[in-house]
């Protein structure tokens, strides 16, 4: 089914390429970062607004997820370039009004591009599309809640699907769980199920929680950092300080990547004055071009080395593991040949960073999607975790495993309950508040996709995020929203979800407050928390006022649906809406780590929540050790004319937001419909530079079509292309997910490219 890419989303007319960069931020970074936001928000509100990034009293940048350092250790300016892009689309002057969506039928906007949708600005009106309409039309908060109500009273509680961002505070993400499950359903599909689902069940699994094992201390403190699966240039530019530091120190840094990506070769620190012009730190001491999917050869090469070598740390492995034996016989039958393909890499490239891996006394090792979103991605995480219990790398200062997570909140909305599963603790609440909660777990995102392609599921219900961009199968994904009854959005921008319609159905946008502004409700003006990478909790207070008068918080819409949905409930929902203390004093009696929270919180460096493995060697597993596992290597067998195709950010977008049309780091301007591919692969299939083609993915149940992307000569490993979504996710099938996480492989699409 060849679709035709909206017109303005071609936008490559200009298209220039000018090779990747070897050095990332400094002036050039500061001073795009500055364009961006004074473009969107002026001179004034800029210079007011980004003081207040990441500062304590201020609001938590919605970028990334990075911990920022202690207060008295934090910079001035304590956010990066792609923090202050995040920060102007949300603090943006720009307004959709009533008018707008009068002008503009709801066909026409399902012909605008993610990027035209994004630039038009804040949302400021409840507005619904009836069935049989052409337009959304303005209605009042009673009324958007009395329509959602009328639906989901119409359905079982297991039909409707409650899908979550990871921007969302803890306050709203524990009342909105609640909500859920007081209505009857564990169906909170999120966006963690395509980002580092992985990196939790491998870690669950292995050392008995689902979160990272280091303080931003431990970075600074490392004598060694692997880098996996990452791009820290773009996605998290303030990791690149406490990378620059760490190496300062004398840290060596490993970066393993198909893509020689700028921020990890050199970096120039924007916040220093030396790095606003010099040449910048150097930082990769190695760099191995790992094939996609090869990590989970190249962690079993390096532990193969670390054993012949006896660099063991025999004491942690006795005292505090199971499995070695397993593991180690395992590696002793390991397959040279075997690993090579798999990795594409010399013997001696891996000896290089097995040798670095065994002079550290302290090792972090980070990554990110290179990891998470492949068919193998849990085993290769567990991998990584081998290396590390082997040399007695985790619970020790300067070391441990740090999944870099993706979105400012999805790791503390993960910890409010936002998950398909029932947590621990869930009965607990259910007996406090006397409801009976659910026990059948629910659908995670792509199960959720099959639900209502399969008629199982009619409402869909979203705070936060843009479900029809970021989900795999994009036609299979679009067609299932479009068979609900209701979906309804509450959002701060205009996005594709909205605008994926079908003539029947109701669809509602529900405009919301973002982190930058002010949040008064009766009880005064309120805060919210957040829970970083590095499971640091603090609090987050907006000071702009709010983009129009009619936007709810998000913790009052969930309260207020709350009550529309079920009129009887005995849950004090108003209360909680009115003060967010009530919602921290219910998390501090329910979730684990939270004892003290409201004091806690308001502290200046807010705390850190408990991490037995980290804080004490405390593995809380079956068994009480933290588990080696052994796990075949699989080779992903790639056709004779085909490429592994990866998904990517580029520097100018927040996952499905689109910042503009540049990707400056890669040399890329004014276009994003392009595929890097490797020069020899270029010549083996007989395409010229710049040519045009079509990308078709291949999978066992046919073929999917992603027409017309300029094609870009690029130093990625051989057999490895890669290109940006949301525009490729078209291609990725919803049945190809990574094996015990259900995670879209959204970085291993089997592809041809045909000329166009
Ligand atoms: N400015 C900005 N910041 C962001 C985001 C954004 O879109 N824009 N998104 C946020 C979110 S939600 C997330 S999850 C994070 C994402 O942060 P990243 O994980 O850095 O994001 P990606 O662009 O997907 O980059 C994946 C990297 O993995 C590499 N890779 C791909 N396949 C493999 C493989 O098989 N092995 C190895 N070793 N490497 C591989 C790619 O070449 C690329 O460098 O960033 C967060 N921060
Ligand atoms: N092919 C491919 N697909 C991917 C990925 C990939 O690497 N490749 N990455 C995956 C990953 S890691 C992730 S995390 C997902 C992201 O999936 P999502 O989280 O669903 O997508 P986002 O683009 O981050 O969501 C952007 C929308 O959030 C809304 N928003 C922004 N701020 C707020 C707020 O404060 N409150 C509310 N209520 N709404 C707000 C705006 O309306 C905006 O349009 O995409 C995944 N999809
Ligand atoms: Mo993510």
């Amino acid at each position: 089914m060849a679709k035709k890419p909206p017109r303005d989303d071609v936008g490559d007319r200009n298209l220039t390429v000018r090779g990747p960069k070897a050095a990332a931020a400094g002036l050039p970074g500061v001073g795009h970062g500055l364009a961006a936001a004074v473009n969107q928000m002026g001179v004034r509100r800029t210079a007011l607004t980004l003081v207040r990034v990441n500062q304590a009293g201020g609001f938590d940048c919605p970028g990334c997820a990075w911990p920022e350092p202690a207060p008295e250790h934090r910079a001035h300016a304590e956010f990066c370039e792609n923090g202050a892009k995040a920060v102007a689309e949300e603090a943006t002057l720009r307004r959709i009004t009533p008018e707008f969506f009068a002008r503009h039928s709801v066909a026409d906007l399902a012909d605008k591009s993610d990027y035209w949708l994004g630039q038009q600005g804040r949302l400021t009106t409840p507005m619904v599309k009836h069935p049989g309409a052409t337009h959304f039309r303005p209605l009042g908060w009673a009324q958007a809640f009395a329509l959602a109500a009328e639906h989901l009273r119409a359905i079982e509680p297991d039909e409707a699907l409650f899908y979550t961002s990871g921007r969302t505070s803890n306050e709203a993400a524990f009342v909105y769980q609640l909500f859920a499950r007081a209505y009857g359903t564990n169906n909170l599909p999120d966006c963690s199920n395509m980002c580092h689902e992985s990196s939790g069940v491998a870690l669950g699994a292995t050392i008995g929680m689902g979160k990272g094992s280091v303080t931003l201390d431990d970075v600074h403190d490392a004598k060694l950092i692997v880098v996996v699966g990452q791009n820290p240039g773009t996605n998290h530019p303030r990791m690149l300080t406490a990378l620059e530091r760490a190496k300062q120190r004398g840290a060596k840094i490993i970066s393993i990547n198909p893509l020689p990506e700028a921020g990890l070769i050199r970096f120039k620190n924007p916040q220093k004055a030396s790095g606003l012009v010099g040449s910048g730190t150097p930082l990769a001491d190695l760099h191995l071009p790992v094939r996609v999917g090869g990590d989970l050869a190249l962690f079993q090469a390096i532990g193969a080395l670390l054993l012949a070598w006896g660099a063991v740390d025999e004491s942690f492995v006795t005292a505090y593991t199971s499995g070695f034996e397993d593991y180690a016989a395992g590696l002793a039958q390991l397959d040279a040949e075997l690993v090579a393909r798999a990795t594409g890499l010399s013997p001696a490239e891996i000896e290089a960073a097995a040798r670095l891996f065994a002079e550290s006394e302290a090792t972090v090792v980070c990554w990110a999607m290179g990891l998470t979103q492949g068919r193998d991605a849990v085993a290769t995480i567990q991998e990584i975790v081998n290396v590390q219990l082997l040399r007695g790398m985790i619970g020790k200062p300067g070391a441990g495993l740090c999944p870099v997570r993706g979105h400012s909140n999805v790791q503390g909305d993960r910890t409010m309950g936002i998950w398909h599963e029932p947590p621990t603790w869930l009965a607990g609440l259910g007996d406090r508040l006397s409801l009976t909660m659910p026990s059948r777990r629910g659908y995670d995102t792509v199960e959720a996709i099959r639900a209502m392609r399969d008629g199982h599921a009619k409402v869909f219900f979203a705070v936060g995020g843009n479900f029809a961009a970021a989900t795999p199968d994009t036609d299979v994904t679009e067609a299932a929203l479009r068979s609900c009854t209701l979906t309804a959005h509450v959002s701060t921008k205009l996005n594709r979800s909205h605008v994926v319609t079908s003539d029947e159905q109701t669809v509602l946008i529900l405009p919301c407050l973002g982190r930058t502004e002010r949040d008064v409700q009766a009880a005064g003006e309120q805060f919210v928390t957040v829970e970083d990478s590095m499971s640091n909790v603090h609090a987050s207070r907006g000071r702009l006022d709010p983009a129009s008068p009619q936007l709810l918080s998000e913790v009052a819409i969930v309260c207020a649906l709350a009550r529309a949905v079920l009129p009887e409930s005995t849950v004090p929902w108003e209360s909680y809406a009115q003060d967010y203390r009530s919602v921290r004093a219910l998390i501090e009696q329910t979730v684990p780590g939270f004892d003290g929270f409201e004091a806690k919180v308001r502290t200046p460096a807010g705390f850190t929540l408990p991490h037995p493995p980290r804080d004490s060697r405390t593995f809380p597993t079956a068994d009480g050790r933290a588990r080696f596992t052994a796990s075949p290597i699989q080779l992903l067998e790639v056709p004779e004319g085909r490429l592994l195709l990866q998904t990517v950010r580029s520097h100018d977008q927040y996952n499905t937001t689109i910042y503009g049309l540049d990707d400056r780091y890669r040399g890329v301007k004014a276009g994003r419909r392009v595929v890097f591919v490797n020069p020899d692969d270029l010549a083996t299939l007989g395409l010229a530079d710049g040519a045009m083609v079509d990308l078709i993915s291949e999978w066992a149940d046919g073929e999917r079509r992603a027409p017309a992307f300029r094609v870009i000569a690029y130093p990625t490993v051989r057999g490895c292309a890669a290109t940006y979504f949301p525009e490729a996710n078209v291609l990725v099938p919803l049945d190809s997910t990574a094996a015990g996480s259900n995670t879209p492989t959204s970085k291993q699409i089997i592809v041809r490219l045909q000329p166009a």
